[in-house]
């Protein structure tokens, strides 16, 4: 079955890809998503300056997921700007996710990163692991402001990454500036920010910045991410892409996002956990769902989740 998609008139040779984040940082990860099944190769969120991001131990994997708060590592925007041109040469999509430490960070590197032609950008309104930092997509005033600053200057498809919202109210609010920034795809969801992981055994938290406080990620936050998946693909009566993201591990989490409204699927923790060698099992689990479904095509179930 051909899992191929389309997002804003850009192609993708398959509908799952690395979640930013997820093994993007080096160059040396960049080619391996180059090298892999993965439908895309999506950079990790970039400053202005390459930054080593927060102390270690700043990743623990559980049965249930992850808590993260790495901190933006990063190479900092012209190495990312320098490597495009190479990563283009793979054959799919290049998505540079844009991040800043302010919102002249952002229009400084929208319009660098623009300019080497990435077949994408994601502009990320939704780090919760910089400390002093809140997340500018829970500020709807900050996230339209910035967003009407960035699309002016980026002449590619433009994409929002959102952090989790837990309520009709603030969907919606952010449905409204969405609609009015010119945004042409969303990414949903980031990790849902701030949890906390604690060990009984030794009664100590597991990871060491912000007190132990960090995004949660994989299996557990599923619900929520399906949860805003579904919300957005109703605001925008289905007419805007989405990429899900959160709590796919199999062939059937995936299936789930698609049913819900998602285009295309994109993989953080299960892809830290397993590799790049996940992308053949999840396409193969994927292509077997779909077939017991009796659905011929990846548009023929997108939405199409039944209510009662
Ligand atoms: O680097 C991080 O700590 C991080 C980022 Br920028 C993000 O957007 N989401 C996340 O879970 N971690």
């Amino acid at each position: 079955m051909d899992l191929s998609i389309t997002i804003a008139g850009v192609r993708f040779p398959s509908c799952v890809m690395n979640a930013s984040g997820a093994l993007c940082v080096t160059h040396e990860e960049l080619l391996a998503l180059g090298r892999s099944r993965a439908g895309a190769i999506v950079t990790k969120s970039m400053t202005i300056e390459p930054r080593d991001g927060n102390p270690t131990p700043r990743y623990y994997g559980f049965p249930g997921g992850s808590i993260n708060s790495m901190g933006l590592p990063n190479l900092g925007y012209r190495a990312y700007a320098a490597l495009i041109p190479e990563l283009k040469t793979f054959g799919k999509p290049v998505i540079a996710s844009v991040a800043g430490l302010c919102e002249d960070d952002f229009q400084i590197i929208a319009t660098v990163i623009n300019a080497a032609k990435p077949d994408l950008i994601e502009v990320n309104l939704s780090c919760p692991n910089i400390p002093g930092k809140p997340q500018i997509g829970y500020d709807t005033e900050a996230s339209e402001r910035l967003l009407k600053r960035v699309r002016k200057v980026i002449t590619v498809p433009m994409g929002v990454k959102l952090p989790p919202y837990f309520d009709p109210a603030h969907h919606s609010a952010m449905g409204s500036v969405i609609g009015r920034c010119g945004v042409d795809f969303l990414n949903l969801i980031n990790s849902v920010g701030n949890g906390l992981v604690v060990d009984p055994e030794h009664e100590v938290v597991v990871i060491k910045p912000k007190g132990g406080f960090g995004g949660l990620g994989g299996a557990s936050i599923k619900p929520v991410a399906l949860a805003n998946v579904r919300a957005f693909w109703k605001i925008f009566e289905g007419r805007m892409p989405i990429i899900g993201t959160g709590g796919v591990v199999s062939g059937v989490d995936a299936f789930e996002h698609l049913l819900c409204g998602a285009t295309a699927v994109q993989i953080g923790t299960v892809l830290v956990e397993e590799g790049v060698n996940v992308f053949d099992r999840l396409e193969t689990e994927l292509v077997a769902q779909l077939s017991k479904k009796g659905y011929a095509s990846l548009e023929e179930c997108r939405g199409k989740l039944k209510e009662l």
